[in-house]
């Protein structure tokens, strides 16, 4: 029987266990990144470690998020960044670079290697052929430290592509469309990997658009073969020596999978408020728009914004919509300029901005009120924006650009003729802003700098014998990490302050979160949760763990999580359990006290059924659905305990 791509490398990773869906694998980790929101405590947590270096064969540190200077915190937090890269042998991608995820895919992303980023579109990588898993901080600092990744081995969704895309309907477009058929957690425990005659039609950066999305489906990485596109494009790059051609076997045998005729796609867009609410656009057309956006990990490659480009030498930005240019990478700016495109945006009347996330994660760029706004980015959830309530679209390029014209809700089709658009042989590289890794003798006579915003990591206490406490909030299906714990430009700079950044747990859903946890846990009580069904989804951020935990959060009961929030979870020491019975859901109200009792001996006896009592209404049964080593982890309360105890 014929094997999957995604098969052969986890086969040529595996450090433990069986390649059987549902099993615990741990796989070696060649390459790590992190951002600079989540990386500042990855790296506290890998210096708690104490190794004198990394480990891995590349590590690459990007600065992106917090880009927005508007006092001290996020300047010290990049000068902190820059010198644990030097003290640890890491590669450091200054603030104005770029988008880690595009960046590391023109400069790093190898097909056939694994990649574990502490960012949850790290699996944008995978449409150069390589695994590229998002996880928690705590877990890329493991991996730095030359530990192998833990996972569930998943179930491999292939995805047959056939046909070419018709003129203006883009990569973006294929991936709304799998999210209109899967949602937001139809590819949970499982990678996505496209073969069939339709992947030589894409580009690289169109495949990882596709495998960025991918991440919104649930799924744990998308990956597309390496074969003599995947090589222009490396040669493009200068990295031709990076290539070695990688498919599935003919015969390849998928768990499941799904065909998609790439000519019968048409222009489609994510309505407000959720990734996978997706319509056609002509069935929206017609709507105002005040504000759109090109830009983000999923859709700013040289690409998307030569379409831009394209459409803007013969229009003009209509007068009443703010049309907004965040290019994905320095190299993206350079190579624009260099093809005259830039003149052309800036002529047709855009606004220009700097290399990075920006608006995409509620760092500037917020929507008028009442008021639509499209883009280009990667997630739509409530408030995200930094405006509430938003109505934020997230569309193609291509239909950006056209609505951006037209003033209004425009599928591009209506443009006309689609223009013709030539990528170049061979990039401009400009590597400035992107400094190698120190020699080790160098490396270890580097001073690490810490501005006082930069907090150490509290204790963690480990689990008691029993659980007694309050269920303080019920939330409903599809909470994700946003609602936990938000971002934009008030809290991001709050990343390395824990005591800070969780006055800020759950604070657009119960203001007073923070406050009645804090009272329970002076009076030794734990705090509970009540989720429904993929509770967690989104982001990487351990802080939706570990600020909930800093309040005294020590479970979360719900109908399902979301993988890389339920490991965050087991790594800062809360028990994840998964309602026996889902209807047990209505039975528990925000405010209901609870008793688990026995819980540390039933986890040390590896007990699967956990019996709840809920005052005035009974007992209810959880599942405590875990490996041994996830065990350990709660037990210890934290994988930093664990990892010390060892
Ligand atoms: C996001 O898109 O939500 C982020 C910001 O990139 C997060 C990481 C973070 O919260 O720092 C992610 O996707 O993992
Ligand atoms: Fe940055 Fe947005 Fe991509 Fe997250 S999704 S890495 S915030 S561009």
């Amino acid at each position: 029987m014929g094997l999957t791509l995604a098969y052969k490398i986890l086969e040529s990773h595996l450090v433990s266990g069986k390649l059987v869906p549902g099993e615990e694998i741990a796989i070696k980790i060649d390459q790590t990144l992190t951002q600079d929101a989540t990386g500042t405590m990855a790296y506290l947590e890998f210096e708690t470690i104490g190794l004198n270096r990394v480990k891995t064969e590349l590590s690459v540190s990007y600065v992106d998020h917090n880009i927005l200077q508007t006092d001290f915190k996020n300047a010290d937090d990049h000068r902190f960044l820059q010198s644990v890269a030097k003290r640890y042998g890491i590669w450091f991608s200054k603030p104005g670079n770029g988008i880690c995820h595009q960046v590391h895919l023109e400069r790093f992303a190898k097909p056939g290697k694994t990649l574990l980023g502490s960012d949850s579109h790290t699996p944008t990588a995978g449409g150069c052929g390589m695994i590229a898993i998002g996880a928690g901080g705590l877990d890329v600092a493991m991996a730095m430290a030359g530990q192998p990744f833990y996972l569930r081995m998943p179930k491999i969704l292939g995805v047959y592509l056939y046909g070419k895309l018709q003129p203006w309907v883009s990569a973006r477009d294929i991936a709304l469309y799998l999210l209109s058929k899967l949602t937001v957690k139809g590819a949970l425990g499982k990678i996505l990997e496209y073969f069939g005659p339709g992947v030589k039609t894409l580009t690289v950066p169109e495949r990882a658009t596709i495998c960025n999305l991918g991440t919104e489906m649930g799924a744990t990485t998308s990956i597309f073969p390496s074969d003599e596109i995947t090589y222009s494009w490396l040669k493009a790059q200068g990295r031709e020596k990076d290539f070695v051609a990688l498919s599935a076997d003919e015969d390849a045998k998928y768990d499941e999978i799904i065909e998609i005729d790439l000519s019968k796609l048409e222009p489609l867009c994510a309505c407000p408020s959720s990734p996978d609410n997706v319509k056609k656009v002509k069935e929206e057309a017609g709507k105002p728009v005040a504000q759109i956006i090109v830009g983000s990990c999923a859709n700013s490659s040289l690409k998307d914004l030569l379409i831009v480009a394209k459409v803007l030498e013969k229009y003009k930005v209509h007068p009443d919509v703010c049309f907004e240019i965040n290019p994905g990478s320095l190299q993206v700016l350079e190579n624009l300029v260099a093809l005259s495109a830039f003149k052309s945006i800036l002529e047709g009347g855009s606004r220009v901005h700097q290399s990075g996330c920006l608006g995409c994660i509620g760092m500037g760029q917020a929507p008028p009120t009442n008021a639509i706004s499209l883009r280009t980015f990667t997630r739509n959830f409530p408030g995200r924006s930094g405006t509430i309530p938003d109505f934020v679209y997230l569309v193609s390029p291509e239909t950006a650009v056209a609505s951006a014209v037209k003033g209004v809700i425009t599928d591009p089709r209506e443009l006309g003729e689609y223009p013709k658009i030539e990528l170049p042989e061979k990039f401009i590289i400009n590597d400035t802003l992107l400094l190698p890794p120190l020699p080790e003798e160098e490396a270890k006579k580097v001073k690490i700098i810490r501005g006082p915003n930069i907090v150490p990591l509290p204790a963690f206490d480990p689990l008691p014998e029993d659980l007694k406490g309050i269920f303080i909030l019920k939330v409903e299906d599809n909470i994700t990490t946003d609602h936990i714990m938000p971002a934009g430009a008030q809290i991001l700079p709050l990343r390395s302050n824990l005591p800070a950044i969780s006055q800020h747990v759950y604070k657009n859903v119960d203001p007073d979160f923070a406050k009645k946890a804090l009272e329970l846990k002076e009076q030794g009580l734990a705090v509970g949760i009540v989720g429904g069904e993929n509770y967690g989804q989104g982001s990487s951020r351990e802080h939706a763990a570990l600020a909930p935990r800093y309040l005294g959060v020590r479970v979360k009961i719900a109908k399902s999580f979301a993988r890389i929030h339920r490991s965050n979870l087991i790594n800062f020491g809360i028990l994840p359990l998964v309602f026996e019975n889902p209807e047990d859901y209505n039975k528990i109200e925000s405010g209901d006290k609870f008793v688990i009792k026995n819980i540390k001996s039933a986890l040390v006896n590896g007990e699967r059924r956990i019996k709840i009592e809920i005052e005035g209404k009974g007992e209810i049964f959880a599942i405590a659905e875990f490996t041994e080593r996830e065990r350990n982890c709660i037990l210890a309360g934290s994988l930093l305990n664990l990892a010390k105890e060892n």
